[in-house]
């Protein structure tokens, strides 16, 4: 069921009576939920300087191995734009449900850290943390971002060092997927949030949930893959509809 939901609207009762009975929620977030806080999305066209890189073939370990320096200075570029970055509602609603609900799964395929600022806790991170920076040969040395360095090499093998995120082609965090794949195989009800549902591992969960027998709920203003397959699509930005989903939630008698 499609629904176009704003801070006015009621939302379909079956989901306010879902919400109500369920205790186990996951929530899988993208690129979406920080796009009001000024990040701009994966899939969204660059600005200035970068407009002319296509995302895809910088946020690979060939992009990295033939030209270190370009796409080091992307991820500067892309720190500076998080660092000023605020989270907004959609972030908030968030980390105040992970209050309401006993069992509650944040699972984000971002990497600006803004759940864990909105005040999420155990943020299960999938694709990284734009924040860090690792050897580039897997030497275990990890250091906080240093924009001034472009790029450094690690201070134990002399390696290039390079974003803690995971490029296309890299396998994910081992422990971060189990533990996504647990908490979708055992929800009740299931979010996937400002998503394009396009990058896998991460686009499997919703359908791990739903064959689990979860309720689907898409939050996103346009239609994505997953759509056909959600019991309730959200159409609006997550800044708006997740407030007042958790409003209309509460005023329902929840929390
Ligand atoms: C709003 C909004 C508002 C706007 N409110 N919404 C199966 C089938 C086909 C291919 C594959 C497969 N399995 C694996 C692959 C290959 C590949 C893949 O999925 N390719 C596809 C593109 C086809 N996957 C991988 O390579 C993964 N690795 C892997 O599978 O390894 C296997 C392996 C095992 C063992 C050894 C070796 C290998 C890795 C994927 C890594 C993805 N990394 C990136 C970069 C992270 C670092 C960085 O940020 O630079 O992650 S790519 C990029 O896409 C980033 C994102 O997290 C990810 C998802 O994007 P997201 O978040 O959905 O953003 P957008 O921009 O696409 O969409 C935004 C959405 O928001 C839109 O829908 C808007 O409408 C909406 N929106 N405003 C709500 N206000
Ligand atoms: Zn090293």
């Amino acid at each position: 069921m499609t629904h176009c939901a704003g801070a006015a609207e009621r939302f379909p009762q079956a989901l306010i009576d879902a919400l109500g009975r369920a205790r186990k929620l996951a929530v899988l977030t993208g690129a979406g939920i920080s796009a009001e806080s000024g990040v701009p999305t994966f899939r969204d066209a660059q600005t200035g300087l970068w407009a002319r890189y296509d995302p895809q073939d910088l946020a690979t370990p060939e992009a990295f191995r033939r030209d270190p320096k370009l796409v080091w200075e992307w991820y500067a570029w892309r720190r500076t734009l998080v660092a000023a970055a605020r989270p907004n509602p959609g972030h908030f609603a968030l980390a105040q449900m992970q209050v309401s609900f006993p069992g509650f799964a944040l699972i984000t395929q971002n990497v600006d850290g803004l759940h864990a600022r909105a005040g999420s806790r155990d943020v299960v991170e999938l694709h990284g943390n734009i924040a860090r920076i690792v050897c580039s040969a897997g030497c275990g040395v990890v250091e906080a971002f240093d924009p001034d360095a472009a790029p450094p090499r690690c201070p134990k093998c002399a390696a290039w060092l390079r974003p803690d995120v995971v490029w296309f082609g890299e396998p994910l965090p081992a422990a971060a997927l189990e533990s996504a794949r647990r908490a979708a195989a055992d929800c009740e009800i299931f979010f996937s949030i400002g998503t394009s549902a396009l990058v896998y591992p991460a686009a499997d969960l919703p359908r791990v949930a739903r064959e689990a027998g979860a309720l689907l709920v898409e939050i996103n203003p346009d239609q994505t893959p997953l759509s056909a397959l959600a019991d309730f699509a959200l159409r609006g930005p997550a800044g708006v509809v997740l407030p007042a989903l958790l409003e209309a939630t509460e005023r329902a008698g929840k929390a």
